[in-house]
């Protein structure tokens, strides 16, 4: 025990090698003490739930809110505070939040998912957090979207936190992906797995396959494929930071391919560019593996809408080749 880094040392050997990043070792600081915080949030979950109901009053009088929002406030809180952000957006947010007079000045604005995986909250089953960050554009107002409509390729941080059987911080500033994982009793975020690779083989495909019907013909070229000759197995949890982390880990495809339920011919992605596909594809592509849209891809895509969705399809090169010729 203690022979692996801390995240606060690995942060500060991180700095003395790259000085000019003192504000990005910073951020990844604070994220981290909001990983620990929401972590504590979910593992309480069920014992506030005993108290009341979501839109009802807990025993002490106060209103019981549902976790995404307790996410979603708790980090506008925290990080209006630290002043490294001049604005913030959030999935659960329809417009661009203003930092505040901490961050009239900030060099970064910073784009999240609070609790991804909503289905999964009230069940026990793992849920995450995104964040991406870029760089403040000078050119438009510090809190006008646009701030927003970059590429993923211009994410100067990404990752994810994710709470499953152990809370697992995941992230990269351009120069490999980590990932830590949280001693709970030390309250510390440890290293455990540097510079992550993601394995060639394909043990497992992953989709949401009751949409099967509506996907468009590639896509559904593409899974009868890796069932049929690939011989992947599936797995599904429907948290897109656990599915994720586990193809990161283990190899293989998570998708999620644009849907039309409707037969109209307009097939429409669920995952949101700025705050699920941007941070993940960030991250992918650090790790040796691949994130389209379906044609383009993903950190190619200039962002027109602040949640504008996009499809996704993550794997090694050789499967997307397979996937781009299905
Ligand atoms: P959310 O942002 O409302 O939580 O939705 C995103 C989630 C992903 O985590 C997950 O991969 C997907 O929705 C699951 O969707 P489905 O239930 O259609 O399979
Ligand atoms: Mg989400």
């Amino acid at each position: 025990m203690l022979q692996t880094p801390t995240l606060t040392q690995y942060l500060l050997r991180h700095l003395s090698a790259h000085p000019d990043q003192k504000g990005l070792t910073m951020i990844m600081s604070d994220i981290a003490v909001i990983g620990k915080a929401l972590s504590r949030e979910i593992n309480r979950a069920g014992l506030i739930n005993i108290f009341g109901l979501v839109g009802m009053t807990n025993i002490q009088g106060e209103q019981v809110h549902k976790l995404d929002q307790i996410a979603n406030q708790l980090t506008k809180d925290y990080l209006r505070q630290t002043g490294h952000f001049s604005a913030l957006s959030s999935e659960e947010e329809d417009g661009v939040v203003d930092m505040g007079e901490y961050g009239k000045d900030a060099r970064y604005v910073i784009a999240f998912d609070p609790l991804d995986g909503s289905s999964n909250i009230d069940v026990n089953v793992s849920i995450g957090t995104i964040f991406s960050v870029h760089t403040r554009r000078d050119d438009v107002e510090r809190t006008d979207e646009k701030q927003f409509f970059q590429t993923g390729r211009s994410q100067v941080l990404a990752g994810y936190i994710l709470y499953g059987s152990s809370t697992v911080l995941v992230f990269s500033f351009g120069d490999g992906v980590h990932e830590f994982t949280l001693d709970q009793g030390l309250g510390e975020f440890l290293l455990s797995t540097e510079r992550i690779q993601m394995p060639e083989k394909c043990p497992y495909y992953s989709v949401n396959e009751g949409n099967y019907d509506y996907f468009p013909q590639r896509d559904r070229a593409f899974i009868d494929y890796l069932k049929a000759e690939n011989k992947c197995d599936l797995r599904y949890i429907g948290s897109a930071v656990a599915d994720f982390h586990r193809t990161l880990k283990k190899g293989g495809v998570f998708m999620y391919p644009a849907i039309d339920k409707d037969g109209t011919g307009h097939y429409k992605g669920k995952y949101r560019l700025n705050f699920e596909n941007k941070p993940m594809a960030f991250l992918a592509e650090q790790a040796g593996a691949v994130v389209l849209d379906g044609e383009r891809n993903i950190l190619d895509i200039e962002p027109t809408a602040l949640h504008q969705r996009a499809a996704f399809v993550m794997g090694s090169k050789a499967m997307i080749n397979h996937y781009l010729t299905s």
